[in-house]
């Protein structure tokens, strides 16, 4: 750690009601917005961890609605979990107050942090490496749904506006192309018209929704597998983490986007885009783990959608890491100049095969319906 890095985070650490005394801290995790760093504490009683969080702000452009949605959420699954016989310190994140009472504070630099109590002997992953891990990171990702079908109201902020709005991101890209500020798209000709072609699937779910035919949920909205935490010793789907874009939405997203990320037989920006693809016996593994958490509370219509919503978000993804390669690497973090073109080229190669194999996709979770667990 550097000296710059250990005063800056000793110096957010001193705002949170963390016990012990600051000793280091380490980068941690592979999010694209936000940063996230381990820290270790010193205290009487022992070594403790806390996770800091700096909020990218240009994403969330209203930090203290993302923390009032974490904190109502976080709350009401602590309840949920105590009212089952769980364990609250590992099945739901645990927000560390500041001294001032407010969940974040503010660096010389202005910049808004947040911090967690670390959850022990936990791991995540960014590429699932079995098919049990795949089954309990759905199953993870289902029953936090379900904890969150009670949540009472109002209902929580948007915190992204128009988030997976899929018309909104088509527009976006058509804008991106027609900009083309760093004359990339001559170079991804194929790639664009590909994208241009689907166009009539962007606003499938949103019509619904708006039409009252697809219930809106509070839903997590970055079901990445690495989003959720694994207990070490038994393996099973602990924790869902990352609460930032938990907001209104539809239940189709979070089971697409899971399918989406974990699905994959490649990582996200692997370069070769033909070692990219879809792997039909992990997505039937992500089909019974949240076919297996949801069957008695998702309607008809949701199921019948399931398999179109994991084409419908690798598509939106597509278009997203398309839009920022064209507009110079503007949203995400990257850690070279193609890696949104390579990330784009991953989900062009899922999406494809997952047409070609929607038949197949749609048998596997008509039949997870009508397994037993
Ligand atoms: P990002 O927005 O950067 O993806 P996350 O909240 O997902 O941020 O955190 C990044 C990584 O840090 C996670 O994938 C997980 O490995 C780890 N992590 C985050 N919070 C905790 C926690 N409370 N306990 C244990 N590990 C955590
Ligand atoms: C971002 O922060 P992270 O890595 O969990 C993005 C998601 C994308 C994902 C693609 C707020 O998530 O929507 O699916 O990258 N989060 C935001 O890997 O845009
Ligand atoms: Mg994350």
């Amino acid at each position: 750690m550097t000296d710059a890095l250990h005063s800056a985070l000793a110096e957010v650490g001193a705002h949170f009601q963390v016990e012990g005394e600051f000793k280091e801290a380490r980068p941690y995790g592979n999010g694209h917005i936000n940063d996230t760093y381990l820290a270790l504490y010193d205290s009487p009683y022992g070594m403790r961890r806390y996770v800091h969080q700096r909020i990218n702000t240009h994403v969330f452009r209203e930090p203290e609605k993302v923390m009032e949605n974490i904190r109502r959420v976080t709350e009401h699954i602590r309840h949920l979990v105590i009212a089952d016989g769980g364990d609250p310190a590992r099945e739901v994140l645990t927000l560390i107050p500041a001294h001032d009472g407010s969940f974040t504070c503010r660096d010389a630099f202005g910049q808004v942090w947040r911090t967690y109590a670390y959850i022990d002997r936990t791991q995540t992953f960014d590429v699932p490496p079995d098919l049990h891990t795949v089954y309990q990171a759905a199953y993870a990702f289902g029953h936090f749904q379900r904890q969150l079908a009670s949540l009472p109201g109002p209902s929580l902020h948007e915190t992204i506006p128009g988030f997976h709005h899929t018309p909104s991101r088509f527009e976006a890209f058509v804008r991106a192309v027609e900009a083309d500020p760093l004359n990339r798209a001559a170079r991804v000709k194929g790639e664009i018209a590909f994208l241009l072609r689907r166009e009539a699937d962007a606003p499938v779910i949103v019509d619904l929704l708006e039409q009252g035919r697809l219930p809106e949920r509070a839903t997590h909205n970055d079901t990445k597998i690495n989003n959720v935490l694994f207990d070490e010793l038994t393996g099973q789907g602990i924790c869902v983490i990352d609460l930032d874009t938990v907001m209104p939405g539809s239940a189709l997203y979070d089971f697409g986007d899971m399918v989406r990320a974990a699905a994959s037989r490649s990582a996200e920006d692997e370069p070769d885009a033909s070692r990219a693809g879809f792997d039909l016996a992990l997505f039937t593994q992500l089909a019974r783990g949240y076919v297996h958490a949801t069957r008695d509370f998702l309607t008809s219509a949701e199921f019948e959608l399931l398999a179109f919503s994991a084409r419908l978000i690798t598509y939106e993804q597509a278009l997203r890491f398309l839009t920022d390669y064209l507009n110079g690497d503007v949203y995400y973090k990257v850690a070279h100049p193609s890696q949104n073109l390579d990330r784009a080229r991953t989900q062009i190669a899922m999406l494809a095969e997952m047409e070609d194999q929607a038949g197949l996709m749609e048998a596997i979770v008509e039949r997870c319906r009508n397994e037993k667990e």
